[in-house]
């Protein structure tokens, strides 16, 4: 049987998510961060610990089958790949930050203006689309310190907490592009069985991330209104509990949904609400 590989970032920010993500999925393998290859011992899969930015063409190239990368690195390295699944971790968003005393006040202000970024191929199509014509600095790293060194006007660079720009004087000025960690695979490669086990597995995990699974008790005559709190859900589980008046309710809701529902339900009469972590969801 074909073995598959998948790509994934050695050491960095992608590094624990993507190996907790294959891990949910029932993956066996030992996380070596000394060697470039893991084998699993309960799939027909080997892990590739690679450099983030060297994915997207391993994958490509077929080197690899599937990938976990920035959806920046993706575009900023323009190669032809699918993209299979958000994966809902590694948020960000480039943005262009200037520092807090300048002049500049409008985008049409970076006409003619340096921008240092290690993104330059992103940061050129969006001028490009604004019709803007800046000089696009190239450098491999703290990107953040150029304008303070006079190096540069601005800075294009990836921002989460914004906690960087801050220290440095700087303040965002315009989002070139948002991006989490996508999972993606050769062009084509999606149509192939194992391939399509394993995005399976992880969408399984996923979803049971955004949802909970609560258990409540309330009294039959408080039972409706109880139900009608929990819109979405086509058929919670209502089982009788030992005191006739009383049963349990079983059901699963988003996690986006739970605070309001929770103190909603509290007030309709619903007790000893227990609300639990869900591992899998199979539809
Ligand atoms: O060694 P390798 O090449 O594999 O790793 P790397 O150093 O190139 O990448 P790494 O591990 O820093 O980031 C991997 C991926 O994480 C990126 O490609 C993004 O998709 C994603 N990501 C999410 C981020 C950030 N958030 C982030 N905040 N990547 C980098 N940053 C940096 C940013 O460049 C800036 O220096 O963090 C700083 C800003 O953070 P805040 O929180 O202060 O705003
Ligand atoms: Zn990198």
């Amino acid at each position: 049987m074909k073995t598959l590989k998948i790509a994934i970032q050695k050491s960095g920010r992608l590094n624990e998510k993507s190996v907790e993500l294959l891990k949910n999925c029932g993956l066996n393998f030992e996380n070596y961060k000394s060697s470039l290859i893991s084998p699993v011992s309960n799939f027909p899969l080997e892990i590739l610990f690679l450099r983030d930015d060297d994915i997207p063409e391993y994958v490509q190239d077929g080197i690899a089958d599937l990938g976990i990368v920035g959806e920046n690195v993706i575009q900023e390295t323009e190669v032809k790949v699918s993209y299979l699944q958000k994966l809902g971790f590694g948020k960000c968003s480039l943005k262009i930050a200037v520092p807090n005393n300048t002049s500049i006040q409008d985008v049409a202000d970076l006409n003619g203006r340096s921008i240092a970024t290690t993104y330059p191929v992103i940061l050129k199509k969006y001028l490009d689309s604004l019709n803007i014509s800046a000089d696009i600095r190239t450098i491999s790293g703290s990107v953040e310190i150029s304008p303070g060194l006079g190096l540069s006007d601005a800075i294009c660079d990836l921002v989460s907490t914004g906690g960087t720009l801050k220290s440095n004087g700087l303040k965002p000025f315009a989002d070139v592009m948002s991006s989490e960690a996508v999972l993606i695979g050769r062009q084509g490669s999606e149509s192939e069985d194992l391939i399509q086990e394993l995005i399976q597995r992880i969408q399984s995990v996923l979803r049971a991330k955004e949802t909970k699974y609560v258990v409540l008790n309330v009294e039959r005559t408080n039972l409706n209104t109880v139900l009608s709190l929990l819109p979405g859900v086509k058929s919670p589980s209502v089982v009788p509990l030992a005191e006739s008046e009383w049963v349990a309710v079983h059901t699963v809701i988003p996690e986006r949904d739970f605070w309001d529902r929770i103190s909603q339900l509290k007030q309709a009469g619903a007790q000893g609400i227990v609300v639990m972590p869900i591992e899998k969801i199979i539809l």
